[in-house]
């Protein structure tokens, strides 16, 4: 955990933004995988994490707003919880690490909120919580959605999305390993082998600096399949790998990294062509990154790239300007640029994905393309996101589009079907901004292709 000072500051900032009532947040319990004492690895919500910090199941915390006064709920350990799981701290030593004023037993978080009214909470998207929050409150569960308070979620976000040195030290830390992974990745992929044992050397490396991952390892010669996390193909020569994964800090801190590769070590000369584009539409973004920066036109300004090279390639035609006016590029880019990054990998994702990526002035688009994209809204000093542009040649896609003759007048369709055994190509990195502008947190992570193929020779 932080010092408990931090946790008292964040907890204190959250009672000014809001001025009054209660804020009730839930811990995560034990997920059973088969029956109850068999459970996932735990996991514990994001907004308990950064006001409490306590990385344990069945705790829970109310703040006072006006008083800001914070009582701690949590049990101490029984003989029964002793005999098969061993002692730990106390509840009153764990109220002190989180700077709580007040500690109490689980059994009486239900009658203290009995007697107060204005409890704001956020969003639950776990089951286990749901049902507990529909108990506590007394409100039936379809309900519990829409009582959620939408003043609590803008004060978390307005709080959580600038981020603190501290914070910034995490994701860092956390790139440190991610940064081994990829090279490790890079060493020990060759034709012949199998994509899971490129990812049990991740997996092992994570695990040998008692760390976690951040999520699931994307590891696939299938590029193309932005969130494939089936791990079974043959590596084999000519292959391109993509590997889209970052490890979890000590304290909890995402890190978020594509690289793409080539499986034996040395790019063809269409591999390069469709590389270096992909390279171009992330560097142009990232020279103009700063406080202020609308990140929706960044999404637009990485898609033109992308089309103006692939017209020069042949693979599109006539006008580059109509082709981004019409979105000719969700066939060849249908994600978005990128998202916020802290304790969660797409932070504060719970809380609505709009609420955290939009503001009033700047709403999503709906058009496919730029539909997906999770982050639109101005960027601001303190702000951590990824910037991750890609090309992916999608057999599927490509057909649905071509069987249509959608924008046939913008896409070569057979040129572009040159292409359909290509694969997909993604690079991201984990962007910090600055008072007057960005810095890249993960720019000691192969990229350049000259610096790729050595590592790999
Ligand atoms: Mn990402």
């Amino acid at each position: 955990m932080f010092d408990s000072k931090v946790y008292r500051n964040r907890r204190k900032k959250l009672c000014d933004n809001l001025g009054s009532g209660y804020v009730l947040l839930l811990g995560h319990h034990n997920s059973p995988m088969n029956f109850s004492h068999n459970p996932y690895p735990f996991v514990q919500d994001t907004n308990f994490l950064y006001y409490v910090g306590i990385n344990l199941p069945y705790c829970a915390c109310i703040i006072d707003i006006e008083k800001n006064i914070t009582t701690l709920y949590m049990d101490n350990k029984t003989i029964h919880d002793i005999i098969w799981i061993g002692k730990t701290k106390s509840a009153e030593s764990w109220g002190d690490d989180c700077g709580a004023e007040k500690i109490k037993s689980m059994k009486d978080l239900s009658k203290d909120l009995n007697k107060k009214s204005n409890i704001m909470f956020p969003p639950i998207f776990r089951s286990e919580n749901k049902i507990q929050i529909s108990e506590l409150l007394n409100i039936s569960l379809n309900e519990v959605e829409k009582k959620s308070s939408v003043s609590l979620i803008n004060a978390i976000i307005k709080q959580r999305s600038i981020k603190s040195t501290e914070e910034i030290d995490e994701i860092k830390s956390a790139l440190k390993i991610t940064n081994i992974m990829h090279q490790l990745a890079m060493k020990k992929s060759r034709p012949g082998k199998y994509e899971y044992e490129i990812v049990a050397n991740m997996e092992e490396l994570i695990k040998q600096n008692n760390l976690n991952l951040a999520y699931p390892i994307i590891f696939t010669t299938n590029g193309q399949i932005l969130h494939n996390s089936i791990y079974t193909n043959k590596i084999n020569d000519g292959d391109l790998l993509l590997n889209d994964s970052g490890a979890n800090s000590k304290l909890h801190y995402a890190s978020d990294i594509t690289r793409t590769f080539p499986a034996n070590g040395k790019f063809t000369n269409k591999q390069k062509n469709i590389y270096l584009i992909v390279k171009e539409m992330q560097e142009v973004v990232l020279k103009e990154l700063k406080p202020g920066v609308n990140f929706k036109e960044m999404h637009k300004l990485s898609a033109y790239i992308g089309i103006k090279r692939l017209n020069e390639l042949g693979l599109l035609k006539g006008s580059c300007e109509e082709s981004l006016e019409k979105g000719v590029y969700g066939l060849f880019y249908p994600h978005g640029l990128g998202h916020m990054l802290g304790l969660d990998v797409h932070d504060m994702e719970s809380l609505g994905e709009d609420y955290v990526g939009y503001s009033e002035k700047i709403k999503r688009d709906a058009e496919f393309g730029i539909s997906f994209l999770r982050l639109g809204k101005k960027l601001e000093n303190g702000f951590c996101i990824t910037v991750e542009p890609g090309i992916y040649f999608i057999p599927e896609l490509f057909n649905q589009w071509k069987n249509e003759k959608k924008h046939s007048h913008l896409i070569n369709y057979d040129k572009f079907n040159q292409f359909m055994d290509f694969g997909g190509i993604r690079i991201e990195d984990n962007i910090h901004i600055t008072k007057n502008g960005s810095e890249n947190l993960s720019s000691h992570i192969p990229k350049e292709i000259d610096e790729i193929e050595s590592l790999m020779a």
